[in-house]
């Protein structure tokens, strides 16, 4: 293996082999950090704009501006600088390879600092009440529009700089062969960032336009549909990265890899050529649009990007439980499952995203994404349920669990409060379910999102629609789960924040939890291995027949992964059955016949 470049000072992990050079992982871990400090401020205002809902004394003013800035701390700030540091960990650190331009990154991070103070000013002063979306004819401050520009810029730089990266890795040959599975999710991840910011640059550039009065106007329409390649673009983003995590997480708790590789970078094809169309799904009721170009972009062309998702899908727990049955875990047809390193957070954090994101994110979407479907629920409380489930017990809950062991592993410390780093991950995404249904429940019966006074308490001609029936237990609900996720949130940053301020040095952080890259099970592969035995090209391990699914098990021998078939079989089954449930939902809103 090729030597990084003398002039930067690395190190070699003595957990997962890779060469760490220094640069790069002070880059990773400033802007990880970064990401988790605006994650903390961003659940405080959650807490805040939840309990209001229980009498929190806060006024209208307020809760609109703490809707907006916790809207775009999370979605904006938390997400992408979490996802910057994904990306320089991948082009380096997976590569054993260096940062190109280090002066420039750190530059990067400071013009990114930069543009979200500049954006939460003007939020939380109230001259930028316009929300995220930030649709014209609503007018904000200048400071609003450059802070997310700036900010957007920092993004497309740290894009940059990852593709340098890997150009440079390649050239140096730090690698050999193709990229490894996580860098090529990253690539995919940055591709369409690239795209997305594009498109993002246009809409908020013409806003900054008129805010300084070079131009007059904006139309609406054309901002909509420029806003859009961003405001879904950057899901799309998450979901990239998100799913490249997952694989890494595979990796470090099961030392595991996907049983079709090359249909898991098919997969992330599929995304890249794809996944922006379902971009017209935030226009499904837009009258700027035709309803065949609606129809065509959310339905049609978008099931090739939902078909990638379903690879995944299915690619993801074969790889759980073919890593299982190597381990020797091959009782009946749930084994592996019961064996699990449950007690692991960076495997419980892998296993509830990626339940949730298929079980519910995934469901839900499609059915938000259906023109028809989406009529019953638009605008509603539904809506916010749906991309919770997305972006905080997919996304936020992957990213969380990699933390756990990208921390101790770059600050050589070991992970502080243990314990509680174990609960974590089930106190956060249980939380989490319960938020997510119970808004969606809100929304299905008709509690509108974005409004801070449900009863209309202070309109010339109040309705108290919402002050009675099932709606105060409904928003109960939705409080109660707040309180819940925000805990599980605080317990996240308290362990984060306690490992890199106490945490005890080591160079083997990974000493008492389960890193398949660096533990016994490590070193008995590479034993085995060593000895000439096959064992880790085994593909077919055996299932022992045992109990109740004895006959099934039998059956299904030549099956690699017979409960993941199982478990696939039944996500199917509940695809079916909400979509059909759905629909009579539907048909009673309309009646048909
Ligand atoms: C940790 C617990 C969290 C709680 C309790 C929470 C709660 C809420 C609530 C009550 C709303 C306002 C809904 C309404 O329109 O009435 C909201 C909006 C929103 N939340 Fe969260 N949230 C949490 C975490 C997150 C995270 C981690 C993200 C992103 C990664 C996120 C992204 C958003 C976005 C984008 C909005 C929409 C803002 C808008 O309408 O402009 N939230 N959240
Ligand atoms: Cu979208």
């Amino acid at each position: 293996m090729a030597a990084v470049t003398p002039a930067a000072p690395s190190r070699v992990c003595n957990v997962t082999g890779f060469t760490i050079e220094r640069n790069g992982q002070r880059l990773v871990l400033t802007n990880a950090v970064a990401g988790i400090l605006l994650l903390a401020a961003g659940g405080t205002m959650a807490i805040l704009i939840a309990l209001q809902r229980q009498g929190l004394p806060i006024s209208d003013e307020w809760w609109y501006r703490l809707v907006a800035s916790h809207g775009a701390t999370m979605l904006l700030f938390w997400l992408l600088f979490f996802e910057v540091a994904a990306l320089y960990w991948g082009s380096t650190m997976l590569l054993n390879a260096r940062m190109v331009a280090p002066r420039l990154a750190w530059a990067n991070f400071g013009l990114m600092a930069l543009g979200v103070a500049l954006a939460e000013w003007a939020m939380l002063t109230g001259r930028a009440v316009v929300m995220f979306t930030a649709y014209p004819p609503l007018t904000a401050h200048t400071v609003y529009y450059l802070g997310v520009l700036l900010f957007a810029v920092g993004v497309l730089v740290a894009c940059a700089l990852f593709f340098a990266n890997i150009i440079t890795a390649k050239r140096e040959r730090t690698y050999e062969g193709s990229l490894p599975l996580v860098v090529y999710g990253l690539l995919a991840a940055a591709i369409i960032a690239v795209y997305s910011l594009a498109t993002g640059a246009v809409a908020y550039g013409l806003l900054f336009l008129q805010s300084v009065g070079a131009i007059e106007s904006v139309d609406p329409a054309t901002y909509r549909l420029f806003f859009w390649g961003i405001g879904h673009g950057a899901q799309q983003v998450n979901l990239a990265a998100m799913i490249a995590v997952w694989y890494a997480l595979i990796g470090f708790t099961l030392g595991g890899r996907p049983v079709n590789e090359g249909l898991s970078r098919f997969a992330f094809l599929l995304y890249i050529a794809f996944i922006h169309l379902g971009a017209v799904h935030h226009l499904l009721v837009d009258p700027g649009l035709g309803t065949s170009h609606r129809i065509m972009n959310t339905s049609y062309l978008l099931y090739l990007a939902v078909l990638a998702s379903l690879i995944h899908a299915f690619s993801i727990p074969a790889a759980i439980e073919v890593a299982q049955r190597e381990r020797g875990y091959r009782r009946g047809l749930f084994g592996w499952l019961r064996m699990a390193p449950w007690r692991e957070p960076g495997f419980s954090s892998l296993v509830l995203s990626v339940v949730y994101f298929g079980f519910i994110a995934g469901v839900t979407g499609v059915l938000m994404g259906t023109m028809q479907l989406n009529m019953m629920i638009h605008n509603t409380l539904f809506v916010v349920g749906h991309f919770h489930s997305t972006v905080v017990s997919g996304t936020t809950v992957a990213f969380m669990g990699i933390s756990y062991y990208l921390v101790p592993l770059l600050t050589s410390r070991k992970l502080a409060n243990r314990r509680m780093a174990r609960w974590q991950p089930w106190v956060f995404s249980t939380g989490v379910l319960l938020l997510t249904l119970a808004m969606m429940l809100a929304g299905r019966l008709g509690v509108p999102r974005r409004v801070a006074d449900l009863d209309y308490s202070q309109a010339p001609l109040g309705v108290d629609q919402f002050a009675s029936g099932p709606y105060p237990s409904v928003m109960l609900l939705v409080s109660i789960g707040a309180v819940f996720a925000v805990t599980g949130g605080i317990m996240f940053v308290w362990v984060m924040v306690m490992t890199l301020l106490r945490g005890e040095r080591t160079d083997r952080p990974d000493e008492g939890l389960l890193y398949a890259f660096g533990t016994p099970e490590r070193e008995r592969r590479t034993a085995l291995a060593a000895a000439g035995a096959d064992t880790l090209v085994m593909t077919h391990p055996g299932i022992e027949p045992s109990g109740r699914f004895a006959r099934l098990t039998t059956r299904w021998s030549g099956f690699e992964a017979p409960g993941t078939y199982a478990i696939v079989l039944a996500f199917l089954a509940w695809f079916v059955l909400f979509y059909l449930v759905s629909h009579l939902g539907l048909s009673r809103l309309w009646p048909v016949g």
